[in-house]
């Protein structure tokens, strides 16, 4: 059974074969992503046995993703395929600015999930049995079904032991229908919440991680990254600050998702917050320096030895 369970949507990603604009690319790389998919896929990449709980269409797309998810160690058997609407696909347009993810998800299998997952005879004893669950606020923008479900993930009392993640994952292009103020109540009641100081100040007014404290007190980690320099931890009762590591970055989608699959294998093994920080700082790297969502992690022993090395080593 796995450690951790991650509910999200998953999708078909098609990746330029060259920047420029849409129109210009001559050809496509088919690929998969999708957040809370992703965090699966790294923390399996670290020996965490994990799960992705979602839909998919039934079409090619769909087959894809699950396919990928299950080479990269995924335990799939809680995916449903809903023969009624599509698997959702993004499309990434690579400019000088950076990225741009254009959606083609309205109406997809993914954002059709529920809290009726929660009863399903393959999805709800995976989530069940998982000591972790991972959430993110791209599955509460998605539908009321879907928001429902987080919130159930989230409010309802949970047995003594079960941790829940969510990392805040702001994507302004999802929320132009749905006030983002039901994120504040969601993050407030997990035990571990991931965010960037750049969306928190677009989400919450401030990216300061003493004022973020404050206004979510309910967590007992927050994680605040600090775009690629550095991350914080607080917790009840310390703050640890971890310098991230400098590399040449290609691409950065994906790379959140890695950082929270590295923190949360780092909690799931025990570690303490700056161990947490630096494993999350590692798996991010790996996942910068390629095109795609995920990129394969650093081998063990180097991972090892980075995790203990000396604070100098990483400034
Ligand atoms: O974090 C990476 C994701 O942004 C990407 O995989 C697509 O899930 C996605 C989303 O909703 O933006």
């Amino acid at each position: 059974l796995p450690a951790a369970a991650c509910v999200g949507e998953s999708m078909a990603v098609l990746l330029p074969g060259r920047p420029g604009p849409l129109e210009d690319v001559p050809s496509f790389r088919p690929a998969s992503g999708g957040a809370e998919a992703n965090v699966a896929r790294g923390l399996a990449a670290l020996g965490v046995p994990a799960a992705w709980i979602g839909r998919v269409g039934d079409d090619g797309f769909g087959r894809r993703v699950v396919r990928d998810l299950a080479a990269g160690g995924v335990d799939v058997r809680g995916v449903s395929v809903d023969p009624r609407r599509p698997t959702g696909l993004y499309v990434k347009e690579a400019g000088p600015g950076g990225s741009v993810l254009h959606y083609y998800r309205d109406g997809s299998a993914g954002s059709a999930i529920g809290p009726s997952v929660l009863d399903d005879p393959d999805a709800g004893p995976l989530l069940n049995a998982a000591g972790l669950v991972h959430l993110s606020g791209i599955t509460a923008a998605l539908s009321d079904s879907a928001l429902e479900l987080t919130r159930a993930l989230l409010l309802r009392p949970r047995r003594p032991g079960r941790l829940v993640s969510f990392d805040l994952n702001w994507r302004p292009a999802l929320w132009r229908r749905r006030d983002p103020s039901v994120l504040r109540p969601l993050l407030n009641a997990a035990d571990i919440v991931l965010l960037g100081a750049d969306e928190a100040a677009d989400v919450l007014g401030t990216g300061d991680p003493g004022e973020l404290r404050a206004l979510l007190p309910g967590p007992a980690t927050l994680v605040v990254k600090d775009d690629a320099h550095s991350a914080t931890a607080l917790t009840r009762d310390a703050a640890v600050t971890a310098p991230a590591l400098d590399v040449e970055v290609v691409e950065p989608v994906g790379a959140g998702d890695a950082f929270a699959a590295g923190y949360l294998a780092g909690t799931l093994r025990g570690y303490g917050p700056r161990r947490c920080l630096r494993l999350g700082h590692l798996a991010a790297a790996a996942t910068l320096v390629v095109p795609g969502d995920h990129g394969p992690p650093p081998p063990p022993a180097l991972v090892d030895e980075l995790l203990h090395a000396s604070p100098g080593v990483w400034a």
